[in-house]
């Protein structure tokens, strides 16, 4: 009788479960695939001595090889299973980018708190310096009528000075025209309609707001700008008293070394009127761009109330005298912080912008 190859088969099936049983990492599992199951495996070699079988023997010896190798595959790929799953979690835990701070700081938008525009925060301090000075802030539309804008400040329709104000027109003609305010000083009006029908004169009021020109923007103009009007309504003011609050503001605002200048000026509601400008900050007096060379820069319009206003409003300029001032807000803040071009104001350029926070 011829010995039966398959006799260590249960010793085969029993040592590949072992070694398989004691491979503890993918990488080795895969080393030993070709002397467990593979062309170097035991199975290999037994399949090889089948053919000494006598052909009745051999056809059951090779199903039982095939059952017993089928055992060890179907354990080599549980193990391959087992390993795989585990390697997958170390690899996670190895790999693991921890995204919560990069997910704050970057990916998730976190909001931040914005701050006022450099216009508005130059606006609030202008108010503050005349606070100081024993002013009240008073606001007015920016819609007006032809009459609140010009007619009740001395200009009539086709009056020259109406070319001094490129004009927005709302409206025109019938039942009136309605423009874009040029300038805050129509608030004036209101402002002394109001004392004189609420019987609150004296009046000494600041009034900031926007306006509006068929302004070509260029390095000192916008189309849509902003003034502080002044407006003093008392008994017995004088020229001295203008003069003394221009040179307090000033003082106030652009400090003791900026030197300031009224010039004489026109102006349909003011009489005498006047041009007030300082020396620009930019170049410091020695000329440039944005002073179109002259050194000066001008922050505004002021004068002695013309009586023709007091009698639009229906006050009586033998009682009341005043003055009044229109100072361009952007010019303040361009003055103040060096801007060399003002359309930087209206760019929306956060690294112009965050400088003023
Ligand atoms: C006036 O608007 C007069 N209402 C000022 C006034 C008030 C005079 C009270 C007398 C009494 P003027 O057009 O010069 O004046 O403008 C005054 C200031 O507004 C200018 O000096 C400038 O600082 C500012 N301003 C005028 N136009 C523009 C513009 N397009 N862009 C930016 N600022 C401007």
């Amino acid at each position: 009788m011829k010995p039966n190859p398959l006799e260590s088969l249960d010793h085969v099936v029993r040592d590949a479960l072992g070694q398989l049983a004691a491979i503890d990492d993918l990488a080795d599992l895969n080393g030993a695939e070709a002397s467990l199951i593979g062309r170097r495996s035991a199975f290999t070699s037994l399949q090889k001595s089948l053919g000494a079988l006598a052909p009745e023997d051999r056809a059951r010896a090779g199903a039982a090889l095939q059952e017993a190798r089928r055992r060890v595959e179907d354990a080599f790929e549980e193990r391959r299973r087992v390993l795989d799953s585990g390697a997958w979690e170390r690899r996670m835990r190895e790999d693991r980018l921890d995204l919560g701070d990069v997910i704050a700081e970057r990916v998730v938008w976190s909001p931040r708190a914005g701050h006022p525009g450099l216009v508005a925060i130059t606006q609030r301090e202008l108010e503050d310096v005349f606070v100081a000075m024993g002013f009240s802030v008073a606001e007015g539309p920016e819609v007006e009528s032809d009459w609140y804008n010009f007619e009740a400040l001395n200009i009539p329709p086709a009056h020259p000075a109406r070319g001094m104000w490129d004009t927005f027109y709302v409206e025109m003609g019938e039942p009136e025209t309605v423009v874009l305010r040029t300038h805050t000083s129509p608030t004036q009006i209101h402002l002394m309609e109001e004392a004189l029908a609420s019987g609150t004169l004296p009046i000494h009021s600041v009034m900031p707001g926007r306006c509006y020109r068929r302004d070509t923007p260029d390095a000192r103009h916008l189309a849509a700008f902003h003034q502080v009007e002044g407006l003093v309504v008392d008994r017995g003011i004088a020229f001295a008293d203008l003069a003394g609050v221009i040179e307090t503001f000033t003082r106030a605002y652009f400090g003791d070394d900026i030197e300031a200048r009224l010039r004489p000026a026109y102006f349909p509601f003011t009489e005498p009127s006047a041009e007030f400008e300082i020396t620009c900050t930019i170049c410091r007096g020695a000329g440039c761009r944005t002073c179109s060379q002259t050194g000066w820069i001008e922050l505004g319009g002021c004068g002695m109330l013309d009586p023709a206003v007091f009698e639009a409003v229906g006050l009586d300029p033998e009682v009341w005298s005043g003055f009044a001032f229109g100072f361009g807000i952007d010019r303040c803040a361009q003055m103040r912080h060096q801007i060399a071009d003002m359309r930087a104001l209206t760019e929306n350029d956060v690294r112009f912008l965050e400088q003023f926070s």
